[in-house]
């Protein structure tokens, strides 16, 4: 299953908005057949595993990160491929999310007579795709907050500096981030400071375990922009990829500028006369959207925390101090005493270049 995993991870920056998952046949105490998933509307890694296994798939063990599936979708469903291959035994990780299959699958196997075993390396399994079990089980994407800051928690004096703070090789590691995620989101206030293009710029050869001959995938751009103050020249506009803005105003000539530049408009529902952030999470789950980052100053990424829409704070911290003119990462008026402090659980701390990267996860 160690294996299975491994090989899962290698679609982390192609397989979406389907889910990484890997396979391994055994028979005889030995490996018959290997696969993992690429792409959406390609086969599934139970697939490919089988078509590597050929004959010798017949009594073999079946290890798999992911549920088989019991559905028709883009392909026929693996349940039943797998019956058909005469496999012994399969050892899945966890239970597939996706209410198509959430149990099928397992169910299918186990009518044919084949010994279904589950949960091992469940929380490995699990880590794969924190963003496809969390669309499915709570509707909403897995969502990053990606942040910059001094050693004493600032960033630049004046926005447009910001993003020069951290080293080159953490600007590199959040390129990585940016690659594996279904959308980037940003504000309006980031656009008219920094005028980010916010798109992966790494080639496919410099993304870890990637196929070096597989297209690099662009994550959508979504702006919360409340009343179309995106200028149509923005560069991010002028990328491949999609560019979605989100507001709530009505949509006038501004707006209908922003559509003839390229970008898709989604109007939400207000909350205290901003974009409903939840609404707009919501949203972005229902077109399958897993992975968010959020890449977005301290008003943007202080709302965000305050609806509970934040999974995890990825910060890095250059060694350098920017002192109390600057400003904090978080804008969250209320706080007047301890009590009223967020709470976080750090996650993992590590060295990028000469910065530090912090991975934490509110506990809310
Ligand atoms: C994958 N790859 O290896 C497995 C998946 O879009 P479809 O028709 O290919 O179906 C995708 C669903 O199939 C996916 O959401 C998940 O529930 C199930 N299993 N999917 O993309 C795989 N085993
Ligand atoms: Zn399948």
């Amino acid at each position: 299953m160690a294996h299975a995993i491994r090989l899962a991870e290698r679609g982390r920056y192609t397989t979406d908005p389907n889910p990484c998952v890997g396979c391994v046949l055994v028979r005889d105490g030995r490996v018959v057949g290997e696969g993992w998933h690429h792409r959406a509307g390609e086969p599934h890694a139970e697939s490919l595993a089988l078509r590597q296994a050929g004959e010798e798939a017949r009594g073999a063990t079946v290890y798999v990160t992911l549920e088989p599936c019991s559905h028709q979708g883009r392909t026929p469903p693996c349940a039943d491929a797998l019956i058909g291959a005469g496999v012994a035994r399969v050892v899945c990780a966890m239970i597939d999310p996706n209410p198509r299959v959430s149990g099928r699958g397992i169910e299918r196997l186990r009518q044919a007579g084949i010994v279904v075993e589950l949960g091992c390396l469940e929380a490995e399994a699990r880590a794969l795709n924190p963003g496809f079990i969390k669309r499915h089980e709570q509707g909403r994407p897995y969502v990053r907050c990606k942040l910059g800051a001094s050693l004493d928690g600032r960033t630049a004096l004046a926005t447009g500096e910001s993003q020069w703070i951290t080293s080159e090789a953490a600007r590199r590691d959040v390129q990585r981030w940016r690659a594996r995620s279904s959308a980037i989101v940003t504000g309006v206030g980031t656009v008219l400071g920094d005028d980010p293009r916010l798109n992966v710029r790494l080639t496919a050869a410099e993304l870890p375990g990637m196929d070096p001959e597989a297209p690099v995938r662009q994550p959508w751009r979504v702006v919360v922009d409340s009343y179309w103050r995106t200028p149509p020249g923005a560069r991010l506009l002028g990328l491949p990829g999609r560019t979605l803005i989100a507001g709530i105003g009505p949509i006038n000539e501004t707006a209908t500028a922003l559509e003839a530049a390229g970008a898709e408009l989604i109007r939400l529902p207000e909350h205290n006369g901003r974009v409903d952030l939840v609404a707009l999470m919501t949203e972005l789950a229902r077109r399958e959207v897993n992975e968010v980052l959020l890449e977005a100053g301290a008003t943007l990424a202080g709302a965000a925390v305050r609806a509970g829409l934040i999974d995890e704070i990825l910060l890095y911290q250059a060694p350098c101090l920017l002192g109390q003119a600057a400003r904090g990462l978080f804008d969250l008026p209320g706080i007047n005493t301890l009590a009223d402090r967020i709470d976080l659980e750090i996650l993992e701390v590590r060295h990028i270049g000469v910065d530090l990267r912090i991975r934490a996860r509110p506990k809310l």
